[in-house]
């Protein structure tokens, strides 16, 4: 039987988050032996809110460096950023014409964002969407693992593949989401009951992948918990419980077994273990990381050999929906 497809990207929008990683990126690596894989950076999705575009371009690069350096194979998987594929931005406009303004006005990271930059409430804004479902479905992906914060949106895009699949006949497979046991909401460490987000203003809120040992440690010490001294995941406790989450999801702990690890010891030591595991989990990546953005011939060949890759995969389904809408087909 054919392998299934994977599809899923992250935004350039600076340093990937420990959530980031935990929620969704450190899964795309070991998913490349049992499914065809196409991975990438969004940066289409990223001016969504105002980037600045000399610091766009270098965290796409690093994005995509970033992305290697956690595991993405570009001999085993397609791995590509979205701007140099011109397909995702033609389906986008064939499926926002089958998608409800109504729909998009229930979007929560809509609302949650339109909030957060209420000076710029771009039309791009609001249809993030409808270019995440061209994203999923130009490669006819069966399964599109995300963090729980992206859950709306892949239900969205199941509904409009069925829509157009209704409407003009099968062509999309309707993706399923696959989403972590563990870390699939990893929150931050200043307020827990936020998700954390690689653009929160508060430095200490998130551990960025790249963050050396001593600003891990750091920041795991001042996490927000509770005024008890028990670590035990219950209701309540968000703060403990998110740093139970990190630890179980990195250690492969189960959230008894840490209980017991850290019977009559305070939330001092806790945190001290969680930070040096962390740290030191990620060091491999942030050295690997510092190798690979040095060459940059390496990573152009590889990007641009991605893309192409990319392209042909998706032209043929995109072309596919564009003679199922009634475009007369190009000669
Ligand atoms: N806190 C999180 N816990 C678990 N998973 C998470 N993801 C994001 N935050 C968490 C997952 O990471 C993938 C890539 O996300 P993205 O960069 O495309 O956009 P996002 O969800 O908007 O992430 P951020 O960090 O919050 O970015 P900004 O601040 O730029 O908006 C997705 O699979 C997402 O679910």
């Amino acid at each position: 039987m054919d392998k299934k497809l994977i599809f899923s990207g992250i935004q350039p929008t600076g340093t990937f988050t420990l959530g980031n990683y935990i929620g969704a990126v450190r899964n795309w690596g070991p998913l490349q032996d049992e499914y065809n894989c196409i991975y990438c950076v969004v940066d289409l999705h990223a001016i969504t809110v105002k980037q600045e575009p000399a610091k766009l371009r270098k965290n796409t690069l690093d994005a995509y460096a970033l992305l290697m350096a956690c595991g993405i194979d570009t001999e085993k998987s397609i791995l590509f950023i979205q701007s140099h594929v011109k397909t995702h931005a033609e389906l986008n406009w064939v499926l926002g014409c089958s998608t409800q303004f109504g729909e998009l006005s229930r979007m929560t990271q809509f609302k949650d964002k339109s909030k957060r930059h209420a000076d710029d409430v771009n039309s791009g804004l609001f249809t993030y969407p409808v270019l995440m479902a061209a994203d999923i479905l130009a490669y006819n992906a069966d399964l599109v693992p995300v963090g729980v914060d992206q859950k709306q949106h892949l239900e969205l895009a199941r509904n409009i593949a069925q829509r157009f699949n209704q409407r003009y006949g099968e062509l999309f497979t309707v993706p399923e989401p696959y989403i972590a046991e563990i870390g699939a909401k990893v929150m931050s460490l200043q307020d827990p009951t936020k998700k954390m987000s690689k653009s929160d203003d508060n430095p200490n809120a998130c551990i960025l992948i790249l963050d050396d040992k001593d600003t891990v440690i750091r920041k795991f010490k001042r996490a927000v918990t509770d005024s008890e001294a028990e670590v035990c995941y219950r209701e309540g406790k968000d703060g403990i419980n998110n740093l139970m989450t990190i630890y179980s999801s990195v250690t492969g702990k189960s959230f008894d077994e840490i209980t017991s690890e850290f019977a009559g010891k305070g939330y001092g030591d806790f945190k001290l273990a969680v930070g040096e595991t962390v740290a030191d989990h990620l060091a491999p990546i942030r050295s690997e990381f510092d190798r690979l953005i040095q060459d940059k011939a390496y990573l152009k060949k590889c990007y641009t050999e991605g893309a192409e890759k990319a392209q042909r995969y998706s032209q043929r389904i995109v072309s596919k929906a564009y003679h199922k809408v009634g475009f007369v087909d190009k000669a």
